[in-house]
Parts: C-alpha cells; structure tokens; sequence
C-alpha cells in the first residue's frame, strides 16, 4: 500500500480552491492509486464557508482522501505537509498599485514561510499561486532556511497553457501540437513567453507562424495582458484555468520531461541567462520525476528575448524592494 501524500493548500475556500481541490481529490495532481490526507487552510472569517467546501469533498466520498484537516492556523495546517500549494491571499482592491499588493501580501507569506520551516514534513515541495506570486514565493523561502531553497516555486503554468492555446489558433493546430514555450520572469505584465524557442510539431514557431509582426506585438501582450482581459470579461479573475494550471505544475514537478521539451516554472534563480540570483524567476526546466529539476540555461537568447528578460528582472528587484524588511 502505497504511503498517502500530504498536501496543504491555502485560501482553500476560494474561488480557485474551489476547482482546484475536487481535482486533486479525485486523483488528478498525483494519480489514480496515491491516497491523499489534505490540509485545508483558511482564515478565520472564512472557516464557516471551508466547512461548507469540506462537507462536499465528503460528498464526492473520494477513496483517495484518507484524512481532511482544516484550520485557520499554518503551524497545524503544514503540519507534516508533502506539498505545499499556497493558493490564499489578499486580493487587489481598488485603487491599490502592485506595491501595495506586494506590502498587503508579503507578511502572510513570512508566517507561512516560518510555519513551512518548522511544521512541514523533511521532503516539502512548495508552489505558490498567489499574487504577486514570485515575490511571496521569495519570502516564503526566505523564512524557511531548514528547507532547500530549489523547494520553492511560483506559478507561471498558466501563461505557458494561455501561450499554447494562442500559437496554436493561430497557426490552425492542436494545442497539443506546441511545445517548448518557455516563460521567462515574473508572473506580471512584464513576463516573456518566449515564442523563438517554442515549436509547433517540432519546427520553430517563427518558421511556422510567419506573421513575425503578431508574434511580436499581439501574441506577446496577448498573454501579458489576458489576466486583466479575463477580469475585464468575467469580472472575477481566472480560477478554473488557474486552479487547473497549479494541478499541472505540481504534476509536472513529480513527472519526468520529456528530453525534447521543457515545462516553466518560477524557481530561484541560479544566475542563468544572468538573471539575478536573489529572485524567484520563470525559467525553462526540466523534472526528473523525483521532484527535481533543473533549469535549461542553454538557449540562444536574441536581443529582443534579453531586452524583455531585463525587463521583468527589474520589476522583480522592485518588488523585492518593497518587501526587503521582511527577509
Ligand atoms: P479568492 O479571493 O477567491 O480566494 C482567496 C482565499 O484566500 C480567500 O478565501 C481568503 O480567505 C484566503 N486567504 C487569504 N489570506 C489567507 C491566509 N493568510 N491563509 C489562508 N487563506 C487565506 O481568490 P482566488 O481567485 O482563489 O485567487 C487566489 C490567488 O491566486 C490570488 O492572489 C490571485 O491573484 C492569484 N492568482 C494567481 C494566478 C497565477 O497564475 N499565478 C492566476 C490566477 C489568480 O489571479
């Protein structure tokens, strides 16, 4: 009997909560024969509602679930946590700039960076969602100095599926049929996908798409700006696209790459491309399988691609800025 993973997740009673841990239950994340315990964490005003959430997973009487715990403090909620999803946040309200965010946010992640560190079990993987998710991701890490710093992850799996849908309507195929789309920097408007690199059915994607002008001026703000476009159109953010891109970067994480391709994930940087080696950034890698990965520092950048990548290194010094006390 294969030994149940735990899995905490945080804002568990949020909109992306809400499609993501029905998935996960149901074998989703880490396949159909691993049992699960879930950690549901919330805040306090919120717990009324995470009861409501947990009375359904106990509806759907997935086999797979062999423990539930909820509770609205991260030391109990880490507890003994496998992987850790850090999905809850303050949201942006209006009239508040990303720095706000950024200071809004960023002692929520310090707490949960310390409880990580003294709770969480010996192999713990961490990914956050939650926005600014590179920076939180940062100062997780940074309040966990007993955990590894490769453990710590953001999100940038959804910019790279909102990457591959928009080159393969484009170019008139499968989404399937794209592959290698590096996302490079902060998961912002400033964020890079990176389309030289990328390829449909294995030729480059600018040899396919040969309307070079789209790719540059459309397709890129394209996927910069289509969090707010979904705002703008739904008026809540993504939560569903988001919720099945965290499913995905966590699987991917525990699933060999393919060796002709390539997933991308924030993780710290470890000076490739010369990015900056105090921030967590999205680069190109490759798991193992086991949970390890490693970036791919071996593509050809052009200026264009350098320009953009010094672009988002800078917005992400900033944010670091704002947060640096709490590091
Ligand atoms: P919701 O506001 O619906 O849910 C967030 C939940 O987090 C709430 O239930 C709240 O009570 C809870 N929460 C707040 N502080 C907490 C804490 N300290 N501990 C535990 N729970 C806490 O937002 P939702 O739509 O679910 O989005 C969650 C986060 O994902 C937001 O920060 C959002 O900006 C971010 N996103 C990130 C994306 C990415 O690609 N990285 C895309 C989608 C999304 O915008």
């Amino acid at each position: 009997m294969t030994d149940p993973v735990r899995v905490a997740v945080t804002g568990a009673a949020g909109s992306i909560g809400y499609s993501l841990l029905f998935r996960i239950a149901s074998g989703e994340m880490l396949g159909p024969d691993q049992p699960l315990e879930l950690n549901l964490l919330e805040i306090p005003p919120q717990m009324d509602a995470l009861e409501g959430v947990a009375m359904e997973l106990d509806d759907c009487a997935f086999p797979l679930v062999q423990e539930m715990n909820l509770s609205d403090d991260p030391a109990e909620g880490f507890e003994g946590a496998n992987i850790c999803m850090l999905v809850g946040g303050k949201p942006r309200g209006a009239g508040m700039e990303r720095k706000d965010l950024v200071e809004a946010n960023g002692p929520i992640f310090k707490a949960q960076g310390e409880a990580i560190n003294d709770n969480a079990a010996d192999d713990v993987r961490v990914m956050t969602v939650a926005n600014p998710c590179n920076t939180n991701a940062l100062i997780t890490m940074n309040n966990a100095p007993d955990v590894p710093n490769e453990r710590f992850t953001a999100m940038t799996r959804l910019d790279l599926n909102r990457s591959k849908y928009q080159l393969a309507n484009k170019a008139g195929v499968n989404p399937g049929d794209v592959s290698n789309i590096a996302i490079f920097g902060n998961h912002s408007s400033t964020m890079y996908p990176d389309f030289f690199d990328a390829r449909i059915d294995g030729e480059p994607v600018p040899e396919v798409i040969t309307d070079h002008d789209w790719l540059k001026n459309d397709f890129i703000p394209t996927i910069q700006g289509r969090g707010s476009a979904i705002i703008d159109a739904r008026g809540a953010s993504s939560a569903a696209s988001a919720a099945n891109a965290a499913l995905e970067h966590v699987r991917e994480w525990y699933t060999e790459t393919p060796e002709d391709d390539w997933v991308s994930m924030a993780v710290p940087s470890d000076g490739s491309y010369g990015i900056d080696e105090d921030l967590i950034f999205s680069f190109p890698v490759r798991c193992d399988g086991n949970g390890n990965y490693e970036i791919v520092d071996d593509l050809d950048l052009n200026d264009f691609s350098k320009e953009k990548l010094k672009a988002t290194e800078q917005e992400l010094q900033e944010e670091r800025s704002v947060v640096s006390d709490l590091m």
